[in-house]
């Protein structure tokens, strides 16, 4: 009996000392196999206790069972120990640094392969920075259709059929639906056609986009290029909030000591129309061949929203009154990073686009 008891108690210490040196997983299910299995010697002492008396084997079998409860309890907690060093271990392994990327300097990041990782293009990261600067300022992003119809990028912008304005717009026509009436827009302007027309007032919005002209390509225009386009809409706006808005941009996108000016302009859709400028961000306002000398860069289009574009849209112009703007981001980018030609931006050359 004293026998059995006493070997019982051995097994204990061994199969402790044996379960807490598995180094790994596949170690520990091995060591327990031995260890409480069928197989195990704790398994083949029950075979002995048929030869005690049975006071012997109460006393016996009671100190087996005892090991090897305490020997399940350890090892259940071992195991769930291992576990979880096993999955943190997967997870450390299979953990993707993307620090590099976030915090890589402009310019192609060369992998142990030799390849490049390659960044954003300039005209998204632009617009990306001109969404960030206008979300901080309170407003939201609104996006639309490139494919247009004549309604929205002409029409409901006071441009009736056969309205002169229309011609300040090289327009390319989709063979879609009736001949004349499916366009690629050639402004981020219907949006704001689509955002009023939404119902919800107030609106505080951008609408960046791509846009489509009749442009022969050169080294100030494209195509294909990208606008901005602000709306607010809301009661008792002013061209007061309007000029304020644009400085406040200016001096948040810019930095410090950038402002900007407006002068007046014609747009059908606004009422009264400006031009909006910046200080050339090449010379700070000092002059430049950039600013032809002037200190200034024109940016684009703004002006209070038309009552005709209120009408068209169901806004009574009574009770509301609004401001819109919309310029250039390819145009931005090319003044802020000083190129000579925007067509170097399509070119897709990783020499010019990794300089960004
Ligand atoms: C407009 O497109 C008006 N929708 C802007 C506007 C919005 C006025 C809201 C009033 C209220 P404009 O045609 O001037 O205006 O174009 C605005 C800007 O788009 C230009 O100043 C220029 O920065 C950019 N842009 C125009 N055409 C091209 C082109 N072909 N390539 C690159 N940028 C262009």
């Amino acid at each position: 009996m004293t026998d059995i008891t006493t070997t019982a108690k051995e097994l204990l210490e061994a199969g402790r000392a044996r379960l807490a040196a598995a180094a790994d997983l596949d170690r520990f299910v091995e060591a327990e196999r031995e260890i409480l299995g069928k197989k195990s010697a704790l398994a083949a002492l029950n075979s002995r206790l048929r030869d005690l008396t049975p006071e012997g084997r109460r006393v016996a079998g009671e100190a087996i069972k005892a090991a090897r409860d305490a020997l399940a309890e350890e090892a259940a907690r071992l195991r769930s120990d291992l576990t979880e060093r096993h999955r943190r271990d997967r997870l450390a392994a299979e953990r993707m640094d993307l620090t590099e990327l976030s915090s890589a300097p402009p310019g192609p990041v060369l992998d142990w392969s030799g390849r490049g990782t390659g960044h954003l293009h300039l005209v998204t990261s632009t617009r990306d920075e001109l969404e960030d600067t206008f979300v901080a300022m309170g407003f939201t992003v609104a996006e639309g259709p490139e494919a247009e119809t004549d309604r929205y990028n002409f029409e409901a912008l006071n441009m009736p059929p056969d309205h002169p304005a229309r011609g300040m717009w090289d327009t390319l026509y989709l063979h879609l639906g009736d001949p004349g009436q499916v366009l690629l827009r050639t402004h981020t302007s219907p949006v704001q056609v689509r955002l009023m027309e939404s119902g919800q007032l107030p609106i505080y919005a951008v609408m960046p986009g791509r846009c489509y002209r009749r442009d022969t390509p050169d080294a100030r225009h494209l195509p294909v290029f990208h606008q901005i386009e602000g709306l607010v809409v809301d009661r008792a706006i002013t061209f007061g909030d309007l000029a304020g808005v644009i400085e406040a941009f200016t001096t948040a996108f810019f930095g410090p000591g950038m402002h900007s000016r407006l002068r007046p302009s014609f747009f059908p859709f606004t009422e009264p129309s400006a031009e909006f400028e910046v200080t050339c961000p090449i010379c700070a306002g000092a002059g430049c061949r950039t600013c032809s000398n002037s200190g200034w860069i024109e940016l684009g289009g703004c002006g209070m929203v038309d009552p005709n574009v209120f009408e068209a849209v169901g806004i009574d112009p009574e009770e509301y009154s609004g401001f819109a703007f919309g310029f250039g981001i390819d145009r931005l980018a090319q003044v802020r990073s000083s190129l000579s030609d925007m067509r170097a931006l399509l070119d897709n050359d990783v020499r010019f686009l990794s300089q960004f």
